[in-house]
């Protein structure tokens, strides 16, 4: 090696080496994407808005895609496997249940994006590909991530159909709640082997350049309650976050060790919803049958003194079991919601915040603790 080379590839790009528009969807693999699309309608708020399988020419799978402001759900479910594709879907119902297979982030140069990756030491699990109809022209490659996760990259530049060639316009499941229930994704968290958490932070950090954000969990909090370590990473613009978490050895079985055993691997652990209003959110998901995680009435009691003031006042917080944390940047108010299949594997979050970029690190041992007892209800502690 020499170090006559002053313009490298790299230097040579702009500052934000792996420029990205946002989350463009969450794929999830499920065993009746026709039943689950009517739970995301009716439950979450979501709106159908389009759909591919047999009718409009895919004879192997079928796939419904779901929107509440720029959060965009895909559940597709196999008819009958033919291919690779169809098979590798049908076995993933098989082996994991419900679940994410791809968490496919939107981005302005999808053949760049793919070769900075693979450059920098990702694996490829699809090429660089035009995909086109009357409505134009979208370029897809894929990477793949933790477990057997992909990311594909999407570049969906003037691309005016209602997802991708192959879907067509669909008409609503049921009529969309007058009021959004969330507006986009926040942060989609993975759960990873014990001892693997820093390779996969490392990962993100070479292969899309994200960098760590402030809060993790260590293993100082991990073994007093929460059995976890977690890390973040993120773009440069924060707007896509990766949480990454790995089971702490503690005097308790880990959370982490139970999605682990009960999802057969690594894989997607939660998705974080935000929402402006998550008193409404979570009235109205309540009322169609969503289950909350259950917070001791105690943690409000002393809420208010370290919290301060909140848009939310906490007789609210404490009646819909809504957590509140503060950092210097400012609050945020989440909810958890059990996890959404049999297997106690993926759940979700939903979150309002007031300036700050956290994760409610100051809820983790209340959290923590619901999450446990749950655990234990299901004999898994
Ligand atoms: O995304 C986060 O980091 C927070 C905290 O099992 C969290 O939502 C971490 C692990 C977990 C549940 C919540
Ligand atoms: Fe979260």
């Amino acid at each position: 090696m020499t170090e006559t080379t002053h313009t490298t590839p790299d230097t040579a790009r702009q500052a934000d080496p792996f420029p990205v528009n946002g989350m463009d969807a969450v794929v999830f693999a499920v065993g009746n994407a026709k039943q689950a699309a009517h739970y995301y309608s009716s439950a979450f708020g979501m709106k159908l808005v389009a759909y591919s399988g047999p009718e409009n020419g895919s004879r192997e799978t079928a796939s419904y895609v779901l929107e509440s402001g720029a959060a965009r759900f895909v559940l597709t479910s196999v008819i009958k496997p033919v291919t690779d594709h169809g098979r590798f879907l049908a076995d993933h119902v098989a082996e994991h249940g419900d679940g994410v297979v791809d968490l496919a982030i939107e981005v302005p140069d999808a053949r760049a994006a793919y070769a900075y990756a693979v450059e920098h030491g990702a694996t490829g699990v699809e090429d660089p590909h035009e995909v086109k109809d009357e409505h134009g022209t979208v370029v897809l490659a894929a990477i793949a991530t933790y477990g057997k996760t992909r990311h594909t990259l999407v570049e969906r530049s003037g691309y005016d159909g209602p997802y991708l060639p192959g879907y067509v316009r669909s008409a609503p499941m049921v009529a969309p709640p007058e009021k959004r229930t969330f507006q986009a994704i926040d942060h989609c968290v993975g759960n990873v082997e014990l001892g693997r958490m820093n390779d996969w932070v490392a990962f993100y950090n070479k292969v899309m350049g994200f960098t760590n954000m402030k809060e993790f969990v260590g293993d100082d909090i991990a073994t007093e309650y929460s059995a976890l370590m977690s890390k973040v990473v993120a773009d440069g613009t924060k707007k896509v976050k990766f949480p990454i978490n790995e089971p702490a050895v503690a005097k308790k079985k880990s959370q982490i060790d139970e999605y682990l055993e009960f999802y057969g691997g690594p894989g997607v652990q939660h998705i974080a919803l935000a929402t402006n209003d998550i008193v409404t959110t979570v009235r109205t998901m309540r009322a169609a049958g969503v289950q909350f995680l259950d917070v001791p009435d105690s943690y409000y009691d002393t809420l208010g003194e370290w919290v301060g003031d909140t848009r939310v006042p906490i007789d609210v917080l404490r009646e819909n079991k809504i957590l509140a944390d503060r950092d210097e940047d400012g609050y945020l108010l989440q909810i958890f919601t059990k996890p959404v299949q049999d297997r106690p594997t993926v759940f979700f979050e939903m979150i309002e915040r007031h300036g700050s970029m956290g994760f409610g690190k100051g809820n983790f041992k209340a959290l923590f603790e619901a999450i446990e007892r749950e655990q234990d209800r299901r004999g898994n502690l």
